[in-house]
C-alpha cells in the first residue's frame, strides 16, 4: 500500500495580546477499506434514510453488525447535505458519521454546495462527539455518480477550509484512480 500524501498547513489564527494558537488539520489520502481503519470516526456515504446500501455503506453496515441497522433506524433520516452520528459497533472507529452527499443530476442542482456541506456538516459533528481523528471515503463518486475530480476539489477544498477541532482528516481511495485524484490536489 503507498505511503499517504500529506498536506500539512501552516499555523493560522495567532491572535490577542497573548496569543491563541489554533492549528488547522493535517489533511491525508491513503489507499484502502475505509471499515478497517482505527480512526475516532469513520464516515459513510449515507442516504437520506439512513438504510443499508451498497458500496462504501453496505460494506460498514456489514463490518458494524446489527446494532447499526437499529441506531440509525432510531435517527428518523438526514436531509441531503447533513449528517448524524452513531458509535462504531464493531468497528475499530469509535463512531460512525453518516453523511448524505448529493445525486449527481448535471451539477447545476446545488450539487457542489449540497457536497461540501456534507463534509463541513461531518466535521462538526466530528467536534460535537469529540473525534480528533475522521476517515472520508468519496463521498457521492460512486452510486450517487457525481464525477470523481469535480468531488474531489469540493472534499478537498470544504475540509481545508473548516473550522474545526479535528486534527487529522483520511481521505480513504477504494481504487487506484480516486488516490490518484486525491494525491494531485492535495498536492495543489
Ligand atoms: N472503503 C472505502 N471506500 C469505498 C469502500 C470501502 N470499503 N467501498 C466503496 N468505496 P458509494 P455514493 C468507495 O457508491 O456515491 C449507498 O447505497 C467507492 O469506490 O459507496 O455516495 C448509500 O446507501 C466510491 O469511491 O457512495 C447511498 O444510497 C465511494 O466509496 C448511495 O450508495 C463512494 O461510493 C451513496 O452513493
Amino acid at each position: 500500500m503507498p505511503a499517504p500524501v500529506r498536506f500539512v498547513p501552516f499555523l493560522w489564527g495567532i491572535d490577542g495580546p497573548l496569543g491563541s494558537e489554533s492549528v488547522a488539520a493535517t489533511l491525508e489520502a491513503a489507499q484502502g477499506d475505509i471499515t478497517r481503519e482505527a480512526v475516532d470516526a469513520i464516515v459513510n456515504a449515507a442516504n437520506s434514510g439512513l438504510a443499508r446500501g451498497g458500496g462504501v455503506c453496505g460494506a460498514i453496515f456489514s463490518a458494524a453488525g446489527p446494532e447499526l441497522d437499529a441506531a440509525c433506524a432510531e435517527l428518523g433520516g438526514c436531509p441531503t447535505g447533513d449528517a448524524k452520528a452513531t458509535p462504531g459497533f464493531r468497528l475499530p472507529a469509535r463512531w460512525i458519521i453518516h453523511a448524505v452527499g448529493p445525486v449527481w443530476h448535471g451539477g447545476d442542482s446545488g450539487e457542489p454546495e449540497l457536497l461540501a456541506s456534507a463534509y463541513r456538516r461531518s466535521l462538526a459533528v466530528a467536534d460535537e462527539i469529540g473525534a480528533s481523528s475522521v476517515a472520508f471515503p468519496a463521498i457521492s463518486t460512486g452510486i450517487y455518480g457525481y464525477p470523481l475530480d469535480a468531488a474531489t476539489h469540493v472534499a478537498v477544498r470544504a475540509c481545508r477550509d473548516a473550522e474545526t477541532s479535528v486534527d487529522l482528516i483520511r481521505f480513504v481511495c477504494f481504487d487506484d484512480r480516486t488516490l490518484a485524484a486525491y494525491e494531485g490536489e492535495l498536492a495543489d
